[in-house]
């Protein structure tokens, strides 16, 4: 069954691809060859997920899911959140936005923090709704150099590496992400049984 992965991210769509079944035919936006910058306006991660999903739902007509992921730092309230992308300012790079939160945290005790992703599917015309979220702790300094964002300073509980430290497929034995992915998966098993 195909269906159009509503992102813009690389990474996301790598990952999402790796974790997905090979009965799905997942297509991003760059493979179907639509070019669109989807704004994230809200203050939740479910409503922006909607917005990116019903903007590409209503462009292609076709089944298609987007996702929205936040990091949420419980000494700062749970910032960045919503905002992670733009946390240290509107096209701030991932080193950037990872020195803030460093900053932020300086001198603080509790470093206990989580990833949560949102997905919106959007299935024969229905909005559904998967989340996944991944327990973890922000580290003293960065480490590593693989995956994305804020990657090089999570390190997820059960765990003694950062993410930016762990291949795809032992970041997805923990992340947001895939859980999030799995269920939507189990959903679509029980479309097409
Ligand atoms: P799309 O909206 O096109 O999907 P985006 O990069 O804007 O892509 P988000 O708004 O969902 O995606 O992402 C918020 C930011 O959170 C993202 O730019 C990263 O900095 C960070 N982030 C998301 N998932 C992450 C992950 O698995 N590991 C580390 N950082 C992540």
């Amino acid at each position: 069954m195909k269906l159009i992965f509503a992102t813009n991210n690389q990474h996301k769509v790598q990952e999402i691809k790796k974790g997905i079944s090979a009965d799905i035919d997942l297509v991003s936006l760059k493979e179907a060859g639509i070019i669109i910058d989807i704004p994230e306006p809200f203050d939740t991660l479910k409503d922006n997920a909607s917005e990116k999903s019903q903007t590409i739902h209503q462009l292609t007509h076709q089944n298609c899911f987007s996702e929205d992921t936040g990091l949420e730092v419980n000494a700062l309230s749970g910032a960045p959140g919503v905002k992670s992308a733009r946390y240290s300012g509107e096209h701030a790079t991932d080193t950037e936005n990872i020195n803030k939160l460093l900053g932020e945290l300086a001198g603080k005790s509790d470093r206990t923090a989580q990833f949560r992703t949102v997905i919106s599917l959007i299935w024969q015309e229905k909005e559904y709704w998967f989340e996944g979220t991944c327990p973890g702790v922000i580290t003293e300094s960065p480490s590593g150099d693989q995956g994305f964002g804020y990657d090089p300073v999570f390190k997820p509980d059960g765990s003694d590496r950062t993410f930016a430290q762990m291949n795809m497929e032992e970041k997805s034995a923990f992340s947001h992400r895939q859980k999030a992915t799995q269920k939507l998966i189990d959903f679509l098993r029980q479309q097409h049984p």
